[in-house]
């Protein structure tokens, strides 16, 4: 079941500017930031609020660490911008499954390594209205993630 948006992913081509725009625009500051080679992307998150089941929503920052990363693809593209959402769920396997079952496509045969040690997959976006969506399961509901 999917119970909260984990993040909205935003891709950017200078992860440090972009989090002193959030900073100085809202107030939000960086809870987490880490590199994913896997994906291609140096990112930070920022916390917006905790949610009812044990979780968290988050802005995911997004700036791609190389060239044939799919988020440098994207922005060469499209822009800066809105690059996917998340949904939260504490069982990523199940709820992909019930969804390709639905005739969604489903990217990964197994779900990945996301942020902070959690595990993802994704959506194609050409089944999903023209939305990249993530579904995510936290390493550790009590991390808020
Ligand atoms: C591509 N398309 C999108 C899109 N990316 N539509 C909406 N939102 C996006 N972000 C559209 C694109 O405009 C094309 O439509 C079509 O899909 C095929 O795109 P493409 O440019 O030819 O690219 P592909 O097919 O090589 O790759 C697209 C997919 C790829 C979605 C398959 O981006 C992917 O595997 N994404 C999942 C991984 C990812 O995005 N990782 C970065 C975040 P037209 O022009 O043909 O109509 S990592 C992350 O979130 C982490 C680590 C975390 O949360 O912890
Ligand atoms: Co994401």
């Amino acid at each position: 079941m999917l119970t909260r948006i984990d993040h909205i992913g935003i891709a950017c081509f200078d992860l440090d500017k972009t989090v002193e725009f959030y900073r100085a625009t809202y107030g939000f500051e960086v809870y987490h930031s880490e590199v994913n080679e896997e994906q291609g992307v140096r990112e930070a998150m920022l916390k917006i609020n905790d949610t009812g089941d044990g979780g968290a929503s988050y802005l995911q920052l997004l700036e791609p660490t190389r060239e044939d990363s799919t988020v440098a693809k994207w922005l060469a593209k499209n822009g800066e911008g809105v690059h996917h959402i998340a949904f939260g769920t504490a069982d990523v396997d199940g709820d992909a499954a019930d969804i390709k079952a639905k005739g969604v496509r489903v990217l990964y045969e197994e779900p990945r390594i996301g942020s902070m040690g959690s595990r993802i997959t994704f959506l194609h976006p050409k089944d999903c209205g023209g939305v990249l969506t993530e579904l995510v399961t936290s390493a550790d509901p009590q991390a808020g993630h």
